[in-house]
């Protein structure tokens, strides 16, 4: 506010918060600007690059992914590449608790059955929508960054006793490399012997050997990934054959890391016990006829939600600080937002 009252900045600002910029009047507003700000939703590829003219000079998106952006693109122009890492740790990592819990204790069945009037038809019986518990089972994380580390710190008094990882490269478990940090941050080296003792068992975390390993050991594999070339349908038929058939799969990354049609062949076919996702290959348009909601057979093994892994008012606020921030430093008005740091991604 200060900035624009002062004249130094001219802002054009899609004002529908409810609903993504509409493409043509972001191909016209970037026209000549400095900064551009985005939302998933936004693809910015060469022609928004080309509409936007050489006086670019930072592309903030106001999420922590950014498939949707030619990173390849604005490294050739030597264009800057913000994100909002971090300030939605917490958001998506109860969203994850969420999934997790809601897919293991068959909520999506439950739910419709009181929903469609069923219940007083449907006698209670022993193993009435019982499904397992999280005591002394094992958590493979697919990615291991700051949200899965936050989602481990969340499960431990949930009682899984064994938790695995996989990330790009293989990194032992260390609590003294930053790549650890959040769980440091958490508290993790005090928490641990205070649950061990609760529960009366160890608690390891570990680096799986690799996704075969990981899929054989897990009851609940957490996806939390970035998408690039070399994660598209990393989880795939071949993961599914190696599954436990208790195991449930649990993505709140990005959709295409799963391979959808391996995975309604896997629920079909009992290789897994369910599936909760808040990310689907080809969002945002899933409806009743989606082959996960389609066949009956499977649809109350799944739990669907329509992206919303970071929809709390305050992570939505942090990032959108944050994006705004990225911008500001950028452009050489870092003393209007002291104190606030700045996220840029290394291209
Ligand atoms: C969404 C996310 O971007 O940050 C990300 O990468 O996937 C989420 O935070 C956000 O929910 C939608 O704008």
């Amino acid at each position: 506010d200060e900035a624009k009252a002062a004249g130094a900045i001219d802002l054009k600002i899609w004002k529908d918060a409810e609903r993504p910029a509409d493409r043509d009047w972001l191909l016209r507003s970037v026209e000549g600007a400095d900064a551009v700000l985005v939302m998933m939703s936004d693809k910015v590829d060469a022609e928004l690059l080309d509409r936007a003219g050489p006086s670019l000079k930072i592309v903030s998106c106001m999420s922590v992914g950014y498939d949707h952006v030619d990173t390849a693109e604005l490294k050739r122009r030597g264009i800057r590449l913000g994100h909002t890492p971090d300030v939605l740790n917490a958001a998506v990592a109860d969203l994850v608790l969420l999934l997790i819990l809601s897919t293991t204790r068959l909520l999506p069945n439950a739910k419709r059955t009181v929903d469609e009037g069923r219940w007083p038809q449907t006698p209670w019986a022993p193993l009435s929508f019982a499904g397992p518990s999280l005591q002394g089972k094992t958590i493979g994380f697919v990615g291991f960054g700051a949200i899965a580390q936050s989602t481990l710190l969340r499960l431990l008094p949930l009682g899984p006793t064994r938790y695995i990882y996989l990330n790009s490269s293989p990194q032992p478990f260390d609590l003294d490399n930053p790549k650890f940090a959040a769980l440091k941050a958490g508290g993790l080296e005090r928490l641990l012997p205070a649950y061990e003792a609760v529960q009366g068992s160890r608690i390891s975390i570990e680096n799986a050997r690799d996704l075969e390993d990981l899929s054989r050991q897990s009851d609940v594999i957490v996806v939390l990934a970035s998408l690039n070339a070399k994660t598209k349908h990393l989880i795939d038929g071949r993961c599914f054959d190696h599954m436990k058939p208790t195991a449930h799969l649990v993505n709140a990354a990005r959709g295409p890391l799963v391979d959808t049609s391996a995975l309604v062949s896997a629920l079909q076919q009992g290789k897994m016990a369910g599936a909760g996702l808040d990310v689907l290959e080809g969002e945002p348009v899933i409806g009743a006829s989606h082959p996960l909601l389609s066949d009956e057979s499977i649809r109350d093994k799944v739990c669907l939600l329509p992206h919303m892994g970071s929809a709390t008012l305050e992570a939505r606020r942090g990032m959108s600080e944050l994006a705004a921030a990225n911008v500001l430093h950028q452009l050489g008005f870092a003393h209007l937002v002291e104190g606030r740091g700045s996220r840029l991604v290394q291209l």
